[in-house]
Order: C-alpha cells, then structure tokens, then sequence
C-alpha cells in the first residue's frame, strides 16, 4: 500500500526570491496537510549526508554548495500516496521538462536550482523526514 507522507524542502533559491507563501499555498491547495515544518539551514556535513546517494555524481559539489547557501523550508507532508502525488505537483527535475503549471514550471531556475524537493519513495521518506525533524516536531 502507497504510504501516506513525503518530506519536502523549498531549496535556497525558492527562499532567496520570496516564494514560501505561494509555494506552500500550492501545496495546501493540492490537498496536502504539513505535519511537521520549519526554516533551517543545511552545513556542507549536512547536505553531503542528505544526498550521499549523488555522491559519485558530477553534480555533486555543486549541489552541496547551492543547497548550503542559505535557508531551506524543511516539512513533512501528509496525503494519500503522498510521494508520487507530490512528484507529479513539483514536475520534472529539470523545469524546461516540467509539466505546466507545476512548482518547478513555475518557480525553478535550472536543473540545478530547482525550488523543491521531494522524497522519491516511501522509505526515503521516513529517512529524511527524521534526518530534519525529531518525534516531538511531527504532528
Ligand atoms: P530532488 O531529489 O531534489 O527532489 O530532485 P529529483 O529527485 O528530481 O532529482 P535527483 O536526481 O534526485 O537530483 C537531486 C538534485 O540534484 C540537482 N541536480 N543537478 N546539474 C545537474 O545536472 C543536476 N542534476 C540534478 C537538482 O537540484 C536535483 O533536484
Ligand atoms: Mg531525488
């Protein structure tokens, strides 16, 4: 049975232009309820171990360095078949591929610089929604 919450971040970039507020408002308006959420920021440690799965990756420095360069709205959201339905909201990695009218359509920069993340499966879900928050801070 698909699980029922995804862990979500608005990436620096999102943050640096303003668009918490509409973001999250896309979100609630898709039928998501935030159980847990805050503004932080990520150290290099942080971020290396977060995305350690890339680390062989060309990317990587390059992810690091942008996902550490400021504040990150950090949140666990809650919704039937939460991972795939919030993929499909954000779109496509890359925003020249995203579909119309999705996050990343409309508020990411590049491949790179791309306004959101979200889980790609269940279990990294529940990983990197505890890798931010502590049971206290999940509601
Ligand atoms: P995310 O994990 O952030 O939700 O993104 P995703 O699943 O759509 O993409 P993934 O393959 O997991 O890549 C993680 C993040 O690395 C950056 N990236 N840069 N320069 C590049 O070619 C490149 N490719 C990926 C993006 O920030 C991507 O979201
Ligand atoms: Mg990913």
């Amino acid at each position: 049975m698909a699980g029922n919450r995804t862990f979500t971040m608005l990436k620096p970039d999102a943050v640096e232009k303003g668009h918490i507020g509409a973001i999250l408002d896309q979100i609630n308006a898709s039928g998501f309820r935030i159980v847990a959420m805050k503004l932080t920021q990520m150290t290099k440690a942080d971020a290396e171990t977060f995305y350690a799965v890339h680390k062989e990756r060309p990317f990587f420095g390059e992810l690091v360095e942008f996902m550490t360069r400021g504040p990150i709205v950090a949140a666990i959201l809650e919704k039937d078949n939460a991972v795939e339905d919030f993929r499909t909201l954000i779109g496509a990695t890359n925003p020249e591929d995203a579909a119309e009218g999705t996050i990343r359509k409309k508020y990411a920069s590049s491949v790179g610089e791309n306004a959101v993340h979200g889980s790609d499966s269940d279990e990294n879900a529940a990983i990197e929604g505890a890798f931010h928050f502590a049971g206290r801070e999940m509601f």
